[in-house]
Parts: structure tokens; sequence; C-alpha cells
């Protein structure tokens, strides 16, 4: 197992002191910055291991730094602590955006990103909750991660527990059907601690979702599924904080999150290829110094 990153906890923790404190400009200003931090850590991994999923993992990067930078109740220095709220990345493809948020939220030392899915690295290529403190359950067949979410929300409904539980999709992902059943379920059972991030960038391996198979209207889908549902800029760390509030209803909530995929590297940004592609040596450079302006 890896071990807590001193430098980063403190980083950690000062974020969270200014949630506390209630001035949200310092916070989002911090946000945006380690979004950028993320990114760039994201680009250099894929190409050290020359394999990822680098549209993916820029697409869910605001998304993933929102949750861990200001609305988790998680501690890296304690990542089991029995009331952690739980958070599951059910398109464990995007383990790259994934265990670089959490390295640089103080989980382990940033170092350690550099030996993604080399061997005997417990960087895989999906996260392995064995392997990586902060990751709740290993992911990466679509669909799974979400019903292990409403089991954990399930289970603190049942035991008392004041935990939250967070689950983020694909919308690709969502054309496996055990995600429709698990949103049955947790309504069925209002599961109004539970939350689902839809990543809405659109696009899936290999095309459109739309010309995949149609999943709008979206919103509509999750409200009639008896979800309390929320719209939002995935790429606007505001929006994405006052989405991620508790329900209002007692109902579970599904935040349509509307990004880009591949955002922040204009070459990369929503198209199909850069699913799975590798940038070269002179597009990693141009990555890097467009994720340095
Ligand atoms: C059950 C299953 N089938 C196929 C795959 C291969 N796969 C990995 S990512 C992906 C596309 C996912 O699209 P989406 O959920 O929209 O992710 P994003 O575009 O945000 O990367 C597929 C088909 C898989 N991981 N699991």
């Amino acid at each position: 197992m890896l071990s807590t990153d001193p430098e980063g906890v403190t980083r950690f923790r000062a974020r969270r002191r200014r949630i506390a404190e209630g001035d949200p400009e310092p916070l989002l200003g911090d946000l945006r910055h380690l979004s950028t931090e993320v990114r760039r850590s994201i680009v250099q991994m894929i190409d050290r291991a020359q394999l990822g999923h680098i549209g993916g993992d820029l697409s869910v990067t605001d998304i993933l730094v929102t949750l861990f930078g200001g609305v988790l109740d998680v501690d890296p220095e304690n990542p089991r602590k029995p009331d952690r709220d739980r958070f599951i990345l059910s398109k464990g493809h995007c383990a790259a955006a994934l265990y670089a948020t959490l390295a640089h939220s103080g989980f382990f030392p940033t170092r350690e990103l550099d030996t993604f899915m080399a061997p005997l690295s417990p960087l895989n290529g999906h996260p392995n909750r064995r392997k990586v403190p902060g990751v709740e359950t290993n992911t990466g067949p679509l669909g799974h991660g979400f019903p292990v979410g409403v089991g954990c929300a399930l289970a603190a409904k049942l035991s008392g527990a004041s935990y939250r539980t967070f689950v983020v999709l694909g919308d690709g992902e969502l054309q496996e059907g055990s995600n429709w059943e698990a949103a049955m379920t947790a309504a069925h059972y209002s599961l109004g601690s539970l939350t689902t991030i839809v990543d809405r960038n659109r696009l899936q391996q290999g095309d459109r979702t739309e010309e995949t198979k149609r999943l709008e209207p979206l919103a509509d889908k999750w409200a009639s599924f008896g979800w309390e549902v929320r719209d939002v800029d995935g790429h606007d760390h505001a929006h994405l904080l006052s989405a991620l509030r508790p329900s209002t209803t007692g109902k579970p909530v599904a935040v349509v999150a509307h990004t880009i995929k591949g955002k922040g590297v204009s070459f990369i940004e929503d198209r199909v290829e850069w699913h799975h592609k590798v940038p070269d040596a002179v597009q990693v450079h141009a990555a890097l110094e467009e994720l340095s302006r």
C-alpha cells in the first residue's frame, strides 16, 4: 500500500479550512490550480506509460478535483476511516485522473505517478482498492461501480451511518443496463445520501453517444427514474460545488455534468480518436505548454 504525503496533506487541509471559513473565492482559485496540476500529471503519466485514456481523463478532471478538493469528507491520513464519504469512479478506465487527484490531495506522493502502469506498480490501468489509498472499490468493467455505490448508500441507511456516497459515471457507460437497475433501486429505497455525477462529454469509445445508442433526453430519464436532477457545466468548479450539495427532496441526486472530452488540450478536445490514443513527443510538449498558460 502507498503511504501518505505530508506536504500534500497540508495543502489538502488548507483547502478544507477555506471551505469551513465559507470564503469561496480563494477556494475556487485553489480548485482551478489543482485541476491544471492534475491535467499536467495526466499528460505526463500517459506519456511515460504510453497507454491510457487521455480524453476521458481530461474530461472528468474538474469533477474529481471539486469532489476531493471541496466536497468529500475524507482524510488522506486515514483513508479507511469508518465515517468517510464513499467515492466510486465507475468509469474506471480513467484511473489516471483519479490517481493524479489522489496524489495531489496527499493520499500518496506525486512522484509515484511516474510508475503509472509500469510492471509491479500499484497504479494499474484500472483502480484497485487493495493497492491505492482512497480507492473505494475496484472498477473498470463499465456498469459495475454504480451498483456498488447504491449498496454503500443502502448500507448507510440501514445502519444509520451519516456518510454520503458519490459515483462518477461515463455517459457511454450508461448504455450498460445494470445502471438503470441501480437507479431504480436507489429511488425505490429513497437513498437521498447518494449522488451520481454523469460525465456528459457525448463521446464514448469509437463514436458519439447519440450515434451509438441515443441517451437524450438524459435529465428527463433520471427524473422519471425518481431522482432529483441537476444540470451543470462540468468544468465550472462553482457550478459543481453547488450541484454537489445534499439532496433537498430525500431523493437520490443525479448531476448531469456537461463536459468536453479532452478538455484543456485544444487538439484533443471533442475528438473521438483521443479516447485511447497516446500523444507523441511533440504533442506532449504542446499539451503541457497549453496547460501551463
Ligand atoms: C463492460 C465493458 N465493456 C467495454 C469496456 C471497454 N471500454 C472502456 S472505456 C469505454 C467507453 C466508455 O465511454 P464513456 O463511459 O462515455 O467514457 P468516456 O468517454 O468519458 O471516457 C469502453 C467501451 C469496458 N471497460 N467495460
